[in-house]
């Protein structure tokens, strides 16, 4: 039986592949695992059947037989482990991807969303001019760091991992920002990611959605 994801009816992105459910649709793609969407409104993302399945009310998630599943993270390391290609085989190296899993998740994608929390809802707050330096300080700091880690490897880890599909889309977050255009090398990781068949399909079915939305 095919797993049921959700995403957004009408994404804010406007069909940019920056909602969380194009991490699980690239995993799926990576693994080749066809899969269904059931596509929801803002509205009923906060009603009691969708909390029942994720309690703070957002996509995505996913639902395969008796389970159900929120949170990208959790979904695509699920994924990773039901099927091979997104996770090493040796178990310190698949450790090792795991822990760059929870790196992107944990360590970059936290100032990258405060930077893109403050553009969206700060702008005409007296602080927003103060803040946002700082703001992007701490989203430097982290991609100095990365930059550094990954040096001239075309992966954090070895082979494509699903460490690296988190970071990549972590990373996308930045699109529009510039700040990922001053690491060469970080820019060349993220479209290296995004040239993978399996990520063109993902980001062309997200689009159809909102192109559908719009056109009809
Ligand atoms: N940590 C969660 C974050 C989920 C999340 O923020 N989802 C966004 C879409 S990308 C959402 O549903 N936003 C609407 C809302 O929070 O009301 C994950 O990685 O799945």
């Amino acid at each position: 039986m095919s797993p049921t994801i959700t995403a957004f009816k009408s994404s804010p992105d406007r069909g940019k592949g920056l909602a969380r459910d194009m991490r699980v649709r690239w995993a799926l793609e990576e693994v080749g695992q066809p899969y269904d969407v059931r596509l929801v409104s803002f509205g009923e993302m906060k009603e009691a059947a969708h909390r029942a399945l994720h309690p703070f009310g957002q996509i995505p998630t996913y639902e395969e037989g008796d389970l159900a599943l929120f949170e990208s993270g959790a979904i695509v390391f699920h994924i990773a482990e039901r099927h091979a290609g997104l996770l090493p085989d040796d178990a310190n190296a698949r450790a090792r991807a795991i822990t760059w899993m929870f790196a992107a998740l944990g360590t970059v994608e936290p100032p990258i969303v405060d930077r893109g929390m403050a553009v969206l809802v700060e702008r005409d707050k007296t602080w927003y001019e103060e803040r946002l330096p700082m703001l992007e300080h701490r989203v430097r700091d982290r991609l100095n760091e990365l930059s550094s880690r990954l040096g001239d490897a075309d992966w954090l880890e070895g082979e494509f991992s699903a460490g690296d599909l988190l970071m990549v889309t972590v990373l996308r977050r930045l699109n529009g920002s510039g700040l990922l255009e001053e690491y060469p090398n970080l820019s060349a990781y993220v479209a290296r990611g995004e040239a993978r068949p399996a990520y063109k399909r993902a980001f062309d079915d997200q689009l159809a959605v909102f192109t559908a939305a719009s056109s009809g």
